[in-house]
């Protein structure tokens, strides 16, 4: 099934499964399970290598797992082991054999996608993003951020959360993907909240939505979708997204020289003159591939929403701060402030037109469908050499995208 079928009909619950990892489309009648093997003094199968997931881990560490078996689902969305009859309710992929959360399978999972070019700030981001949804905003939120396997715990706390929240260390620059692990980070982000439905008299109590979203987290430059091997995985991930992050660095734009203040400024353009990791054509690379993908004719526009986030505006200096929309605090309320997103929406397009940037609003305005601009800081204030500033890691405005996210998936209530 085509992207665009899916994403026409909201609110319908999908007929296929798209695995996060592999991006396998799946049936959600033939989803394997695994065997919970041994737990406790209850006997269960014993560990074998899992062929498929070795092959796509690249490695057969952490890959002797009890085995995989197929079967129907019983009720509870549960099946007896074959060999050793214990009941599990364990899912994976048929394809890569990594596990399929039961919430992801039972609700139409979204996945979200990243991109940015290279030094764009998407490691930062993914760093802290995933920090602020498992503490602050989580809380607020009332939402749960799991990892989907073991794997994406342990990097995230070796690549991410140690050197940057605990060292206070800048992230080392991403390896190209082909090096790389070719792995994204999968977490499960659920929120549950009393319906629409459920709060009306006529409906019974207590019944409550729950709702997941699945964050798929490459950290990998848009650049690489220049090499054959990388693109082909990368064309898949973004195909089977729902709705795009996509990060730009106003230190790239040539025309917000001016707004930066005066300790950006040795840390501007960075890129120097190579015109592929320009912003608006990493951008339009993608959408090109996109529209190839949905199979859209010219003059119709992708249907999958899009945030556009500008990173680093803790580098802009006074001109721009001053009577900001930008740099009011969030209201913190457990909704999506319709008015304050307007007013941010706003005033980053008037930024991007003040910039000379404005073909990247105008491109946007007609490549998409649903887009919204973000202005956003990860860090809170510039690194200091290879440090973080003084003050920590102060991250500002870095979940407003994922608010208007949830808020668009019908997730988060607007006010
Ligand atoms: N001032 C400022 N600089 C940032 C911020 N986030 C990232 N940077 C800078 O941008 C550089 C590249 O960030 P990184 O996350 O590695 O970018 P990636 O290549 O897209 O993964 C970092 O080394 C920091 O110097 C931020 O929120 N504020
Ligand atoms: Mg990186
Ligand atoms: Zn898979
Ligand atoms: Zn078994």
């Amino acid at each position: 099934m085509s992207l665009a079928s899916r994403v026409s009909l909201p609110g319908l619950a999908r007929q296929e499964i798209t695995c996060p990892y592999c991006f396998a489309e799946i049936a959600p009648q033939r989803i394997p399970f695994r065997c919970r093997g041994q737990v406790g003094r209850r006997q269960g199968c014993a560990p074998v290598l899992d062929r498929e997931l070795a092959e796509y881990t690249g490695s057969t560490a952490g890959a002797s797992l009890p085995p995989v078996f197929a079967a129907p689902p019983r009720s509870g969305g549960r099946a007896d082991c074959p060999d050793c009859a214990q009941p599990t309710h364990n899912r994976v992929c048929p394809e890569c054999h990594n596990p399929l959360p039961t919430a992801y399978c039972d609700s139409p999972g979204r996945i979200v996608a990243l991109v940015g070019a290279k030094n764009a700030g998407k490691s930062t981001y993914i760093a802290v993003l995933l920090h602020e949804l498992m503490n602050r905003v989580g809380t607020e939120l009332d939402t749960s951020l799991v990892a989907c396997d073991d794997r994406t715990i342990e990097r995230y706390k070796r690549d991410f959360a140690r050197p940057l929240l605990e060292e206070r260390r800048l992230l080392p620059t991403t390896a190209s993907a082909a090096t790389a692990p070719r792995e994204p980070l999968v977490y499960l982000l659920t929120r549950t909240r009393p319906s629409k439905l459920a709060r009306t008299p006529l409906a019974g109590m207590g019944r409550a939505k729950h709702d997941a979203l699945a964050l798929v987290l490459f950290d990998t430059a848009g650049e690489d979708l220049r090499s054959r091997e990388v693109r082909d995985l990368h064309l898949r991930y973004l195909e089977a997204a729902d709705a795009i992050i996509f990060l730009v660095d106003p230190l790239e734009l040539p025309g917000a020289h001016n707004a930066l203040a005066d300790e950006a400024q040795p840390r501007e353009g960075t890129l120097g003159e190579d015109p592929d990791s320009e912003p608006i054509n990493i951008i339009a690379r993608v959408t090109e591939a996109l529209r190839l993908r949905h199979g859209l004719r010219p003059g119709e526009r992708l249907p999958v929403p899009v945030a556009v986030a500008l990173t680093k505006i803790d580098a802009l200096g006074p001109a721009v701060s001053r009577q900001s929309a930008l740099h009011r605090s969030r209201s913190g309320s457990g909704v999506l402030d319709l008015d304050d997103r307007s007013a941010v929406n706003e005033q980053v397009r008037a930024l991007l037109h003040d910039w000379n940037a404005g073909q990247l609003d105008l491109f946007l305005s007609q490549q998409y469908a649903d887009y919204a601009l973000f202005g956003l800081s990860a860090l809170g204030s510039m690194p200091e050499g290879d440090r973080v500033g003084a003050g920590g890691v102060r991250p500002y405005r870095a979940e407003d995208p994922l608010l208007w996210l949830l808020y668009r998936f019908g997730m988060l209530d607007g006010d």
